[in-house]
Formats: structure tokens, C-alpha cells, sequence
């Protein structure tokens, strides 16, 4: 139980969970703004996901120039990155030089984790309970633990009794792991796999990968940035922020107007090659259709069906590596050279799906077929998305209430444009779940959610508000608007972590909203700009709208 500090003013203004891109921008923002903030942190340094996930050949895939904050222009000029996609390496440095040049870390507590978060009706406050036991309060509560930052290693027969080394993506030891001369093995094929398969496969003796769901994973074509691309990123500043924030993705991009099923067999092979040799995300910008029509879909799957057969010499490793589920409903993979790893010698392709686990062993895996005996065994496998970082703390509103009874333990999840909960007074979520968030280029996002947040605390103040709470009926109806969104397209047909079907025993349902970046960002404007129709806002007992 958090102690409630009856009757004493809070210790700080707000308090936000996480330094990752969303918490350092929101103690820098609420701060300038003569706010008092501390920021809670259970790594030993800045980061977030970026300070976790270090598996070999980690990168990010949005390009580097859209993939930074834009709040300040003077930043922006500062940092240089390297490549189109960045290493994992350099993003966390940038991340510490954002945290240098705005002195952040005074303001930060490492190596803290959160155990519990309880709102105090009678004082209008949040009491948070630290995992070493202490206890502090705030008036606004943030989360700021990203989507993507509760590892999920699958509950799998034996999972303990392995006696070499393990490792899960997101979790990385710092000092590396060394593969030489090893026998590896690796469950998953999502990004963190694909990206570190190729990798791993250069260093190790042997790489067993065990898939169960192929993928559609097209070349990232990443390569060092020339200087023009750079002067003209940071000569266009204001530009390229424009066209983020006001885009589909969060990334300049024109949005197709044609549909995949108007062009012939001839014309659509030459629009998905001129996508293909540009690499990155430009394969599913290709028609307005992909992922919303099946027929069009098709088109797109089978191109890249036909580059996995052309890429893999071993057209029976190139059957199991055929994916069939609706392209771009999983999280669409990045790679370099992941088909072109299954031409080497020392990679074996086990199909879990024809094969699955049967078991761990102390040895290795143990598929129906054959136990494949290892040295070291990496779980690419993902994380409870969205939901999962916040429900791994005791977070309580109203009347005691947890957010995990609110949300049905995920299957009831409701919230006010992703950012506020109804019976959860003064607690904002940077990306949290039905806003655009993963599927979207996240430093746009999480700024827009850090901003909207100020003003909105910035306004409390000036109206002397004690505190605003989204009203039940504005979450029924954006959570309906969320689900429509989802139902128009083929994301919802596809078992994902983007609808919960990853996690064994998650209910299902789609936490992400679809209806694009630029058009989220006009409606939760509107809203600060009408002066929050939607929430309740009272002054000591009194409602004022
Ligand atoms: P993902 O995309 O969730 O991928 C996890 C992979 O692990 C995927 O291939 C899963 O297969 C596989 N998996 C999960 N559980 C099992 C079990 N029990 N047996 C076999 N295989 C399993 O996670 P990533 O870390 O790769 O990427 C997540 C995001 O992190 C990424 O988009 C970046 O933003 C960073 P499945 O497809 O479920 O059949």
C-alpha cells in the first residue's frame, strides 16, 4: 500500500516513469515551463528501448534524419547521424547528448523502477511507491515506458533446464556476447530476429533459427548519409517537421492515390522495383490499397514472395521461408541480407510450424522431429506490447481501482485518444495504447503526446484547476472510433502483437490508433483548442465543465 502523506502538498509537480525519447522530452518540456519533475528510471542510464536493445545488428528503421526530436532547431543542427538507419549505439549516444546539452540527469533517478502508482482522492495527488521502497507524490502522473519494453519469453516446456547461455533481444548483456566457435540457436523471426540473424551468423559456428510465422522482410538499403543529404536535412528543418507531424507515418511521404488493381501485371512489377531498389518502408507506400484491399494486398505479397525465390538458392529452404499471412499486418521487417544468410553453410532453418517445440532441453531444443543441441539459445521473441509495460505496475485511480481491472487485464482497454483514462485523474500516457504509436515514427508521436500534455497541464494551472479526468462516454466513443478505424483493413485478420495473439492467454484486440499521424494530431488539437470537451475539470469540488 503507497502512504498517502495526508494533507501534504505533493512533492513534485509531476512525476514521469521512464527516460527514453518520451520522458526526456517531457522533464525538459514541464521544466522550461518552472515545473518540478523528477523522472524515475530502472536502467543505469538514458535511453529507454535503446539502452536495452543491443542484440547484434540492432537499428533503428525509420531514417535517421526523421528518427531525432525536432523541438529544438539548434539540436537538430547539432547531431549528425551517420547512416541512413542507425545502430542502436549511435541512437543511445544522441540520446545522451540530448541529455547533456538540456542537463536532464539532475532530474532523473536511475536505477529505479516503479512498484506502484495510487491516486489520492482526498488531496488530488498521485503516491508512488519506488521498488527500493520509498514513497514520493506528485500532482500529475506520466508514463513514459514506450510500448515495446515488456520482453515476452514464451512459456515453453522446459525453458529453465537450459543449461547454456540464454539471452532475450531486449535484453542484452552490455559487454556483448561472444559467438565464435558456438553453436547457436534463435527463436523469432520479428525485427530483433531478422535483424541480428545475419549478424550472428558471420560470428557463430552454426545458427539454428527456429521460425514459426516466415516473414516479408524487404532490404533496408542502408548506407552511410553523403553531406548533401545532411545540409539539405538541416537547411530544411522546419520543412521536414512540417511534413512529419502533418503526415500518415510521422515521416515526409507522399500518400499513394492509386490503387494496386488499376495497374496491369506490368506496370505494378515496375512501381514495386523502383520500391524495392530504394529500400526501407517504401514497398507498402506503393498503392492506397495494400492494406486495406486483399486482392491488392496479393500483388504486393507475391513480389515479395518472388525476391525470396530469387534470393534463396535452396528452393526447398525458400518454401519454408514463403510467408503467406497479409503483407504489412505484422510489423514489416527491415533487413540486410536476412534471405541471403539462408545461402550459408552454418544456418539450418528449422520450421515450426511443420516441427514445433516440443520442449527445452538441458542441451538445447527439442523440436517433434529432433533435439538440436546448443550453446547458446537467444529468444527473439518479442514483447507484450502496449498494454504489457503499463500493467507490470500497480497503477490505481479512483476508489482503488487498478488499471488492470479497468482494462479487463487488457481485454476491456478503453482510454481517451490513448493519452488519459476515464477514473484515473491527473495521469497522462506518452503513446499509450489506441494513439498512433508503433505504427507510426515514434519521436513525432511521443512529441506531440509530451506537448499536448504541457499545454494541457499549462492550462490546469492558469485556471487553477485541481484536476481533469476523461469522461466515460468521450473513452466509449474514441474506443469505438479506434476499433472502426482497425476494421476497416486487413490488420485485424493477421494473429500479431499489434492485437495481442503473441502473448499466450492476452485477450485480443487492436490498441493502435489507424487513422494516421497528421489527422490524430488535428483531433487532439481541437480538443486542447475547444478547452478539452470529453474530460471533467474540477476546482476543489466544484466541476467546471
Ligand atoms: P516480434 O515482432 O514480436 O517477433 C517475435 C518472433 O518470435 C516472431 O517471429 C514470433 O513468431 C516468434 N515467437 C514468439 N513466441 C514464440 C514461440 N513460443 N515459439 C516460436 N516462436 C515464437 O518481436 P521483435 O522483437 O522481433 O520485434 C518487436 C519490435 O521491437 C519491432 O517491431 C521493433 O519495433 C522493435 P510469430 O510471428 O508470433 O509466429
Amino acid at each position: 500500500m503507497v502512504s498517502t502523506n495526508q494533507h501534504q502538498a505533493p512533492d513534485y509537480d509531476a512525476i514521469v516513469i521512464g527516460a527514453g525519447f518520451s520522458g526526456l522530452y517531457m522533464l525538459h518540456r514541464l521544466r522550461e515551463a518552472g515545473y518540478s519533475v523528477r523522472v524515475y528510471e530502472a536502467a543505469d542510464g538514458v535511453g529507454g528501448v535503446w539502452y536495452w536493445n543491443r542484440y547484434p545488428g540492432a537499428r533503428c528503421d525509420s531514417e535517421s534524419i526523421y528518427y531525432n526530436y525536432t523541438f529544438s532547431e539548434e539540436l537538430y543542427r547539432e547531431w549528425t547521424w551517420s547512416s541512413r538507419y542507425p545502430k542502436q549505439s549511435e541512437i543511445l549516444d544522441y540520446l545522451n547528448f540530448v541529455a547533456d546539452k538540456f542537463e536532464l540527469r539532475t532530474d532523473i533517478q536511475f536505477d529505479t523502477k516503479i512498484k506502484a502508482a495510487h491516486y489520492d482522492e482526498t488531496n488530488h495527488k498521485w503516491n508512488i511507491e519506488t521498488g527500493d521502497g520509498n514513497n514520493v507524490s506528485a500532482k500529475y502522473f506520466i508514463t513514459g515506458v514506450g510500448c515495446l519494453s515488456a520482453a515476452n519469453i514464451p512459456n515453453i516446456k522446459g525453458k529453465d533446464t537450459f543449461t547454456g547461455e540464454s539471452y532475450h533481444t531486449g535484453h542484452w548483456p552490455h559487454e556483448g556476447v561472444d559467438f565464435k566457435g558456438k553453436h547457436v540457436g534463435i527463436i523469432g523471426t520479428g525485427s530483433s530476429g531478422i535483424q541480428s540473424i545475419p549478424v550472428i551468423a558471420k560470428e557463430a559456428d552454426h545458427l539454428t533459427v527456429f521460425q514459426r510465422t516466415p516473414q516479408y522482410s524487404t532490404p533496408a538499403k542502408n548506407h552511410p548519409y553523403d553531406l548533401e543529404t545532411i545540409e539539405y536535412s538541416k537547411e530544411n528543418f522546419y520543412q521536414i517537421k512540417e511534413q512529419m507531424r502533418n503526415s500518415p507515418g510521422g515521416i515526409p511521404a507522399e500518400f499513394p492515390t492509386q490503387s494496386a488493381l488499376e495497374n496491369t501485371q506490368e506496370e505494378r512489377q515496375e512501381v514495386f522495383e523502383e520500391a524495392w531498389e530504394k529500400g526501407g518502408f517504401y514497398m507498402q507506400n506503393t498503392y492506397n490499397d495494400i492494406t486495406i484491399n486483399e486482392d491488392a494486398n496479393e500483388t504486393l505479397a507475391e513480389f515479395v514472395r518472388s525476391k525470396i525465390r530469387e534470393t534463396v538458392h535452396d528452393q526447398k529452404i525458400a518454401e519454408k521461408l514463403m510467408p503467406s499471412y497479409y503483407y504489412g499486418t505484422k510489423r514489416p521487417v527491415l533487413d540486410t541480407n536476412y534471405f541471403e544468410t539462408f545461402n550459408r553453410t552454418n544456418v539450418s532453418l528449422i520450421d515450426l510450424k511443420n516441427t514445433p517445440i516440443h520442449r527445452i532441453t538441458e542441451k538445447g531444443v527439442q523440436t517433434t522431429e529432433e533435439e538440436y543441441e546448443l550453446d547458446t539459445l537467444i529468444f527473439a521473441t518479442g514483447y507484450d506490447a502496449m498494454t504489457g509495460p503499463l500493467l507490470k505496475i500497480d497503477i490505481r485511480g479512483r476508489e482503488g481501482v487498478s488499471l488492470k481491472e479497468k482494462w479487463g487485464g487488457g481485454a476491456q482497454t478503453k482510454t481517451y485518444l490513448g493519452l488519459t483514462n476515464a477514473g484515473f485523474p491527473n495521469m497522462f500516457m506518452i503513446t499509450g495504447p489506441e494513439s498512433p504509436s508503433v505504427l507510426s515514427n515514434m519521436p513525432v508521436s511521443i512529441e506531440q503526446h509530451v506537448e499536448w500534455i504541457a499545454d494541457c497541464i499549462d492550462y490546469l494551472c492558469e485556471h487553477n484547476i485541481d484536476y481533469i479526468e476523461a469522461t466515460p462516454e468521450a473513452e466509449n466513443a474514441w474506443s469505438t472510433h479506434c476499433r472502426e478505424v482497425a476494421e476497416a483493413t486487413l490488420f485485424t485478420k493477421t494473429e500479431s502483437w499489434y492485437t495481442g495473439a503473441n502473448i499466450e492467454g492476452k485477450p485480443r484486440g487492436f490498441l493502435i490508433y489507424l487513422g494516421g499521424v497528421g489527422a490524430y494530431r488535428e483531433k487532439c488539437s481541437e480538443i486542447a483548442n475547444e478547452g478539452y470537451p470529453g474530460f471533467t475539470m474540477v476546482i476543489s469540488k466544484k466541476l467546471v465543465i
